[in-house]
C-alpha cells in the first residue's frame, strides 16, 4: 500500500442500531474494493469484522474493527461498530477519530432507537454523514416508508441520492439520481432506468439538485435561471453540503447480495471529506481547548483510542495521527503520562491481520504492540512539542456485579485479570467494596459484563461467577447510652481483669468514628487507654444487628477500674469492646442504607412510566428537567432497589432511556425492610 497523504484518506465510521447491517455492510465493501476475495457471512462467523470468539458465538460485534480498503486512488479507513447499546464505549472510540459516518437503517425495521441514538452522537461529533437504507431484498423492505422516517426525525436535509429498483425477492439495483442510470445486479451492471420509475426519479432529482445548487451561490444563480447544472457542478455543491453537514445523502443496498456497495465506496470517497478539512482539537490546560491545522509536516501528534489484548502480539495499541508522521522503531513523547515510549513495529490492522508498515502519516490510522506506559486516551507526540489532543468521553459504569473466582486458581490470578480488562475498556471499572468485601466489577449492561467474563475466561484464562451485589448496610444507633462491661478471670496463678464504663452518642450521618477519655483520677491508668480504645474500634467492624460496620458513633469512657496485677492491655482490650457492644444494644440501633442520585433521560412520551417504576422502587423524585423532546428526571433512591435499574430501564422504554447514577448518602433503612435484613442474617449464620 503507497503512503497516503492528508487528503487522500477518509476515516469513516459505520452507524447503526444492532443488526442493521454494519458488519455485513462492510465486508461487501472489502470484497468490493478486491481486499477479500470471498465474501464472509455474520450467521456463519466468517467476516473479516467480526472476527472476535465472542462475536461469532453471538453473532453480533462486540469491538470496532479497522477494515481499511482502497478505492480510486484514495485509502478509506472503515471502522464498523458494535450496535448493541452495551458497548457504546467502543462506538464513542470510533467517533472520536473519524471525519465521516456512514448511518446504516434496516430498510424493513426503519428508524430504531439506535439509530437516534448514533444520530445524536455523529452530529454531536460534527461528522459528515451518509444514510444507507440497506436490506432491500429483505421481506417488508419499504424504502419509502423508511425515508419518511428518516426525514421526520433527521429532517428534510436527508435526501436520496439514489432509489431502490424493485424490493424484497425482486430488489434489482438502484437508479443513481445524479447520472439518471440504473445499476443493477452483483457486479452491478449500468442499464436504463426502468420506465416505471422515470416519473419518480425525475422528482427525486429535482429535489436533489436544487439542494446541492443552494450550498453555492454561484450554483444557485445558475439555478434559478433555469440553466442545467452539469455533472461536475452537482457533485461539488453536492460535497459542499455534506461536509459541511447542511445535505445527508440517503442511499441503498442490499449487503447479503452485494447490491449498491460500489455506489457507496464511490459516495464516501467523492462526498465525506478528508482529514485535512477538519481541524485537531487540542487541549491546552485543563479544560482550555484550541484547534490546530493537521499538518504532514507538523510535530508528531497521534491520540490512542483504543487498547486490546492480542493472543499473539500481547497488547495492543491503537492510534490515529493528526500531525506528522510516525516511525517504526522509533521514541515518541506520551504527553499524558509526561514520558518517553519505545515504538516498535507498526502496523496496519485488517480486522485480525496486522500488516507491518514503516510510516504512518498525518490523517491515518494504525496499531503497535506492547508500549509500556500508554493507555487509552493518551497523547503521542515529539518530546521537541509536547501537546495533548482533547481524549475521547466514555460514558460511566452504572451497572455492577459482584466477581467470585471460581476456582482457587482463578483466585490467584484474578487481580491480574481484571486490572488488564479494565485497561483494554474504559466503560469497565474495578474496585472493592470495603462494606461487603467483594470485587464490583462495573460496566454499561447486563450483556457488557458477560462478555467481560468471556474474555476474561478466554484471553486470561479466568473463571468467573457473576453476581448481583450486596448491598453495603451499615448499623448506627439513635440515641445516646451508658453501658459497663467487667472482664475478670480467675485461672490458677495470674488473673486476668479489665472494667470499663462507655458513653455511646450518635454522630451526624457520615462523620468519623471518634474516641474520647473522660478519665480522670486514674480509675483507669493512662497506658490502658488506647487499649480501650483499640477493643472499641475493632468492635466497629461489626455491628449487634445484622453483622454490618458501625459508623457515625462518638465513644466517651468516663470510668472504671484495675487491679495492679491482672490487669493488662489485653483485658482492658477486652472489656473496651464487650462494653461498646452492650452498650450499642442499648442505643436503639438500626440499619442504614446508601441513598443514589439517580439521573434517568427518557422520552417525554415514557416519563409517566419511569416515575410510575421509580415510586415501587422507594424513589424520591426530585425535578424534572424537560431537554428538547426528552425529560431529565432526577431522584433518590435507595441502592438497593436500583442493583438491576440497567435492565429494568431497558425493558420500559425497548431501550429509549438511559440513566447516571451515584453515592449520596446513608439514610435509615424503613423497619419492615431491615427486619427481612436482620432475619436473613440470622438464618445464614445458623
Ligand atoms: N436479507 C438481508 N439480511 C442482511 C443484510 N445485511 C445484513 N443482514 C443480516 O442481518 C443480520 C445482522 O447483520 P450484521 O451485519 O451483523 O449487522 P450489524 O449492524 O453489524 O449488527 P451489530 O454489529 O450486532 O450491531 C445478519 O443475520 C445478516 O446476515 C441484507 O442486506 N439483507
Ligand atoms: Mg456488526
Amino acid at each position: 500500500m503507497r503512503p497516503h497523504g492528508l487528503d487522500t484518506i477518509h476515516n469513516v465510521v459505520l452507524l447503526s442500531h444492532c443488526g442493521a447491517g454494519k458488519t455485513s455492510v462492510a465486508e461487501a465493501i472489502l470484497f468490493t474494493a478486491k481486499e477479500i476475495n470471498r465474501l464472509g457471512k455474520v450467521d456463519e462467523g466468517t467476516t473479516t469484522s467480526d472476527y472476535d470468539p465472542d462475536e461469532v458465538k453471538r453473532k453480533i460485534s462486540i469491538n470496532l474493527a479497522m477494515l481499511p480498503c482502497q478505492w480510486q486512488g484514495a485509502k478509506i479507513n472503515l471502522i464498523d461498530t458494535p450496535g448493541y447499546s452495551d458497548f457504546v464505549g467502543e462506538v464513542k472510540a470510533a467517533i472520536r477519530v473519524s471525519e465521516g459516518a456512514v448511518i446504516v437503517v434496516c430498510a424493513a425495521s426503519g428508524v430504531e432507537v439506535g439509530t437516534e441514538q448514533v444520530w445524536t452522537y455523529s452530529q454531536e461529533a460534527n461528522l459528515s454523514r451518509l444514510i444507507l437504507v440497506n436490506k432491500m431484498d429483505r421481506e417488508n423492505a419499504d424504502f419509502y416508508k423508511t425515508l419518511e422516517q428518516i426525514q421526520s426525525r433527521f429532517g428534510a436535509k436527508c435526501i436520496p441520492l439514489q432509489l431502490p429498483v424493485g424490493a424484497h425477492k425482486d430488489f434489482q439495483g438502484v437508479v443513481d439520481l445524479l447520472t439518471m442510470k440504473s445499476y443493477t445486479g452483483s457486479p452491478a451492471k449500468e442499464v436504463e432506468i426502468p420506465s416505471s420509475l422515470q416519473d419518480q426519479a425525475n422528482s427525486f432529482r429535482e429535489k436533489l439538485v436544487e439542494a446541492a445548487a443552494e450550498t453555492d451561490d454561484r450554483l444557485i444563480e445558475k439555478y434559478l435561471e433555469g440553466e442545467e447544472l452539469s455533472l461536475e457542478e452537482l457533485k461539488t455543491g453536492l460535497r459542499q453540503g455534506v461536509v459541511s453537514g447542511k445535505i445527508v445523502p440517503v442511499l441503498v443496498s442490499s449487503a447479503l447480495q452485494n447490491v449498491g456497495v460500489g455506489l457507496l465506496l464511490d459516495a464516501i470517497h467523492s462526498y465525506l471529506p478528508s482529514p485535512k478539512e477538519r481541524k485537531v482539537l487540542i487541549a491546552r490546560d485543563s479544560d482550555k481547548q484550541e484547534t490546530i491545522e493537521p499538518n504532514q509536516d507538523s510535530p508528531l501528534a497521534t491520540l490512542v483510542f483504543k487498547t486490546s489484548a492480542d493472543p499473539y502480539v500481547g497488547k495492543l495499541t491503537y492510534f490515529r495521527v493528526y500531525t506528522g508522521a510516525i516511525d517504526s522503531n522509533s521514541q515518541v513523547w506520551n504527553a499524558t503520562q509526561g514520558e518517553a515510549e519505545r515504538i516498535g513495529q507498526l502496523f496496519i490492522l485488517r480486522g485480525k491481520t496486522q500488516e507491518p508498515v514503516s510510516q504512518l502519516g498525518a490523517g491515518d490510522i494504525g496499531a503497535v504492540a506492547k508500549l509500556g506506559l500508554t493507555n487509552t486516551g493518551d497523547t503521542l507526540c515529539s518530546q521537541a512539542k509536547p501537546m495533548k489532543i482533547v481524549p475521547i468521553q466514555f460514558p460511566k459504569p452504572i451497572f455492577s456485579e459482584a466477581v467470585y473466582p471460581k476456582t482457587k486458581a482463578d483466585l490467584d490470578k484474578l487481580g491480574a485479570a481484571l486490572s488488564r480488562l479494565s485497561e483494554e475498556d474504559p466503560t469497565l471499572q474495578v474496585h472493592r467494596d470495603a462494606g461487603t468485601g467483594e470485587t464490583i466489577l462495573s460496566g454499561l449492561g447486563e450483556t457488557h459484563l458477560e462478555a467481560a467474563a468471556e474474555k476474561m475466561l478466554r484471553k486470561f484464562g479466568v473463571g468467573v461467577e457473576l453476581t448481583t451485589p450486596k448491598v453495603p448496610y451499615r448499623e448506627t444507633i439513635t440515641t445516646s447510652a451508658n453501658a459497663e462491661y467487667k472482664h475478670k478471670k480467675q485461672t490458677g496463678g495470674h488473673g486476668q481483669y479489665g472494667h470499663v464504663l462507655l458513653e455511646l452518642e450518635p454522630l451526624p450521618r457520615g462523620s468519623a468514628p471518634e474516641f474520647a477519655s473522660r478519665i480522670v483520677g486514674g480509675a483507669i491508668p493512662r497506658n490502658y487507654i488506647p487499649a480501650v480504645e483499640k477493643g472499641v474500634s475493632e468492635a466497629l467492624h461489626e455491628g449487634v444487628l445484622a453483622g454490618y460496620p458501625v459508623v457515625d458513633i462518638k465513644t466517651t469512657v468516663y470510668d472504671g477500674s484495675f487491679h495492679p496485677v491482672d490487669s493488662s492491655e489485653i483485658c482492658f482490650k477486652i472489656a473496651g469492646a464487650g462494653a461498646f457492644k452492650k452498650g450499642l444494644s442499648q442505643a436503639q440501633p438500626i440499619l442504614i442504607e446508601p441513598i443514589m442520585n439517580i439521573k434517568v433521560t427518557v422520552p417525554e412520551s415514557l416519563t409517566g412510566d419511569i416515575i410510575g417504576d421509580l415510586n415501587t422502587k422507594r424513589a424520591r423524585v426530585q425535578g424534572m428537567n424537560p431537554q428538547g423532546d426528552v425529560n431529565v428526571l432526577e431522584a433518590q433512591v435507595p441502592l438497593a432497589e436500583i442493583l438491576r435499574y440497567a435492565i429494568d430501564l431497558k425493558s420500559i422504554t425497548q431501550g429509549r432511556g438511559s440513566y447516571t447514577v451515584e453515592f449520596s448518602h446513608y439514610e435509615e433503612t424503613p423497619s419492615h425492610i431491615a427486619q427481612k435484613i436482620v432475619a436473613e442474617k440470622q438464618a445464614e449464620k445458623a
